[in-house]
């Protein structure tokens, strides 16, 4: 069996080397993304024995897992674990995250940071994880406590039948959403994070709203008559109401109504637009779904 592990890599020189040692006791083999990194990661994964894919320059997070996924294809993996490389997860939990694929019961295992007690997850990110999870929970068959988290293992069908665009950080909730919609099944199992001082690369505020941004665009591709139609229809039918209630104070008091009628206008544009929208975006995607897209 291979188990590949890969890890994203931007500017990790001080922690990469040793967790290349580390995994290369239990996987067949070690993929390092480095993403356009101005430091020594690539030297010394390259030094380590890692198969190292090489970005000209830094692209983000999802084009590293694009890589990754390409690399882990081509080297036949039967399962890809992906593993940050700043030394948050420890090597200990992988058997854990592979348990549910090595029993063939899912194609995709999440680490969770939320199913046991874990000290150190700063209240802020716990906050922006939880809201970005429930939005993304909205359209999985399997709910998830941690949409966001980075350690996960993928079976051969996932490597295979999931396509990756997003180049930032939004690809964790892409891979969820488009998954769930193949009928893919997701699993998940507590993971230790380890905390130590600030790790994080991106600033909290800026990729938490970028994170939302990104599943919201997913879920309204993935799911345009829901994420468009509903509300559509909502709104229309609130315009529906105010159109009869404008023409009923017309006859009756025999006087225009402005404040009526310009919601009745406009809320019945915005219900069409927004119907046609769910229409139009539902016609597209399939039709680019059948051309293989
Ligand atoms: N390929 C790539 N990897 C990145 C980038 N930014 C962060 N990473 C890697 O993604 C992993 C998680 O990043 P980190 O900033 O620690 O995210 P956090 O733990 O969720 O705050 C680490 O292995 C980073 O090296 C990037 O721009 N490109
Ligand atoms: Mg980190």
């Amino acid at each position: 069996m291979e188990l590949v592990v890969g890890i994203p890599a931007y500017n990790e020189e001080k922690t990469i080397g040793s967790i290349i040692i580390r995994l290369q006791k239990i996987a067949s083999k070690v993929i390092v993304c480095n993403d356009g990194s101005t430091d020594l990661t690539a030297e010394i994964a390259q030094r380590c024995g890692a198969i190292v894919v090489n970005h000209p320059k830094n692209l983000g997070y999802g084009a590293g897992i694009r890589s990754i996924f390409q690399k882990a294809g081509e080297i036949n993996a039967d399962i890809l674990v992906t593993f940050d490389a700043d030394g948050q997860h420890r090597i200990e939990d992988i058997q854990t995250v592979i348990e549910p694929i090595l029993k063939n019961e899912v194609d995709i295992v999440v680490g969770s940071r939320f199913l046991k007690e874990n000290d150190g997850v700063p209240e802020y990110r716990k906050f922006g994880i939880k809201v970005i999870t429930k939005v993304t929970n909205a359209t999985l068959s399997d709910k998830l406590t941690d949409s966001q988290s980075g350690f996960r293992a993928y079976n051969r069908k996932a490597l295979s039948d999931l396509a990756i665009s997003d180049y930032g950080m939004g690809v964790s909730t892409e891979i969820l959403i488009k998954a769930s919609n193949k009928g893919m099944k997701i699993a998940e199992v507590p993971i230790t994070i380890l905390y130590d001082g600030d790790t994080s690369t991106h600033h909290p505020v800026s990729h938490g709203v970028s994170v939302l941004f990104s599943t919201m665009k997913f879920i309204s591709i993935e799911h345009p008559l829901k994420f468009y139609g509903i509300p559509g229809i909502i709104l229309s039918a609130i315009g529906l109401f105010f159109v009869v209630w404008t023409i009923q104070y017309f006859s009756e008091v025999g006087d225009f109504p402005p404040v009526l009628a310009l919601i009745a206008i406009g809320a019945t544009l915005l219900g069409t637009i927004l119907i046609m929208t769910a229409i139009l975006l539902y016609t597209l995607v399939n039709v680019v779904r059948e051309r293989g897209g």
